[in-house]
């Protein structure tokens, strides 16, 4: 039997720790996971419909609309207790925070090192000549405005399926899953390509591999040990252990 006292003391014996972070750790601030959100006026859309350059192109104020959304969504919205203990956990160890969110919130709840792998939600750029372009948030409107250069789409800089990952980003991911000696996976399916990898890699080069989530994963049979709970509660718990 796994408990938090097990993986508290992992925890204490490491030295270099990744987190790889997915929608799950947002859920407690009020931001739906992935797949829950698509639920609502949304539910009768795929995923492919959405996330990929194809449903963009196919009917770009929808995807627009879809976006401008939950970046307005954004301003009501708070880090939770779950992204404030891994900001904590930076005084003890040196963390870096692999994200697959687009929400912004682990810079916010005050961690130092974060990879966003998937982009931001306030960032843009042209869909046709990848220039990066500001939209402020009264300036959202219901379809995406046109580039200054070359009157191309402007489209959120997000990464959309069949997309590649920022290559910075997934190759600094990359380098700290085979130098750390932990990985705490929090509030991902596991199902996304290669967010979800990084486990194994980091298993592969001698890391121990702790899951929160308060559900089984596509990967929970990569982890040594699996903490099943609400990462805004299990967090907490983890470091209250660690720092009494
Ligand atoms: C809680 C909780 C609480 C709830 N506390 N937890 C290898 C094999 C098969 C396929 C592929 C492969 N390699 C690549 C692919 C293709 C594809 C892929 O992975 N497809 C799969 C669906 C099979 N990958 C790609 O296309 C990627 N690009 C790529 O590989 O480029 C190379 C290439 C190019 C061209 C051709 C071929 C290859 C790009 C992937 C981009 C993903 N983009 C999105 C949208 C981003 C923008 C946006 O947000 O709108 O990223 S899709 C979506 O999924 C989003 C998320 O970041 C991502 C992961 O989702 P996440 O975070 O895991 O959320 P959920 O909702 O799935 O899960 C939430 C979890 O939280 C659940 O487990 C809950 O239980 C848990 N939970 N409450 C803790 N309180
Ligand atoms: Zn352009």
């Amino acid at each position: 039997m796994q408990t938090i006292e097990d993986a508290a003391a992992w925890v204490a014996k490491a030295q270099t720790i990744a987190v790889l972070s997915g929608a799950g750790i947002s859920k407690e601030s009020g931001i739906p996971t992935f797949r829950d959100a698509l639920t609502g006026y949304w539910e009768n859309y795929e995923p492919e419909k959405l996330a990929t350059r194809d449903g963009f192109l196919s009917d770009p104020p929808l995807v627009w609309r879809w976006y401008a959304e939950r970046r307005r969504k954004l301003e009501e919205v708070q880090p939770n207790p779950g992204h404030y203990a891994l900001a904590e956990l930076e005084r003890l160890k040196s963390v870096t925070i692999i994200t697959q969110n687009i929400d912004g919130l682990h810079r916010l709840a005050g961690s130092s090192s974060v990879i966003e792998l998937h982009g931001n939600l306030k960032d843009y750029k042209c869909v046709d000549c990848e220039k990066p372009a500001t939209i402020a948030l009264d300036d959202l409107g219901t379809e995406p405005p046109l580039c200054d250069y070359c009157s191309g789409l402007i489209r959120p800089d997000v990464v959309w399926f069949g997309e590649y990952l920022p290559e910075d980003a997934l190759r600094a991911a990359n380098a700290i899953s085979h130098a750390c000696d932990l990985m705490l996976v929090v509030g991902t399916s596991g199902l996304v390509y290669p967010a979800a990898g990084l486990p194994q890699v980091a298993k592969e080069f001698g890391a121990t591999l702790i899951e929160v989530n308060p559900d089984e994963t596509a990967i929970s049979d990569h982890m040594d040990i699996s903490l099943r709970g609400a990462s805004g509660v299990v967090l907490p718990q983890l470091l209250a252990i660690l720092t009494s």
